[in-house]
């Protein structure tokens, strides 16, 4: 029974994690979406909001379930038994950055194993950073996130949602 966990900040979950996350559902028989707490960082959503947010955009899929953790990965995913990391990959320097912490991830631990997926293309520029920098300048960012992220950026921002 294959498990994987889909670590992230999610601040806010976009088009373009989902976009990755449906690919992981069909090759584990479950998969965690992890929402990051980090004390230290400053998100525009709060870790509630946050996994709320994840939940309601992943309520489709019957083999995902959400989650949050701090401190080290290594450490959450030997607590809780998985078998692979799940991440994305939208161009050449994601690759870079995200094999040093797979291999990061590997010396800290050996049974930790990440698996890449490759992004569609139409979502290889989206960020949850450049989404709430569009956002914020008044720019329309629905074909990014779902409908209800966008009311909940919008809220934040406190504009009116497109
Ligand atoms: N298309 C495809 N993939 C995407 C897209 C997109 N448009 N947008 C984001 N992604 C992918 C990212 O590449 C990433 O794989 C994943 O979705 C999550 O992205 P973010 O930005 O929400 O989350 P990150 O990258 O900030 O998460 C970083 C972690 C929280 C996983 C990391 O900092 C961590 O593990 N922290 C715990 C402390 C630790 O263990 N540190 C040592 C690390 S070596």
């Amino acid at each position: 029974m294959p498990r994987a966990v889909y670590p992230g900040t999610f601040d806010p979950i976009t088009l373009g994690h989902l976009d990755i996350l449906k690919n992981a559902v069909v090759l584990f028989d479950e998969v965690v979406v992890a929402v990051m707490h980090n004390p230290s960082k400053q998100p525009l959503f709060k870790l509630e909001e946050r996994i709320e947010m994840v939940r309601q955009a992943t309520q489709e899929w019957t083999n995902v379930s959400v989650d949050s953790f701090s401190g080290l990965l290594v450490d959450y995913y030997l607590d809780k038994g998985f078998q692979a990391v799940v991440r994305g990959i939208r161009n050449a320097s994601d690759l870079q950055v995200e094999m040093q912490m797979a291999h990061m991830n590997e010396a800290l631990n050996p049974q930790h194993h990440t698996v890449f997926f490759p992004t569609t293309p139409k979502y290889s520029f989206v960020s949850s950073s450049l989404v709430k920098d569009v956002a914020m300048h008044g720019g329309d960012i629905s074909q990014f996130v779902t409908p209800q992220v966008n009311e909940a950026v919008r809220n934040r921002l406190g504009e009116n949602p497109f």
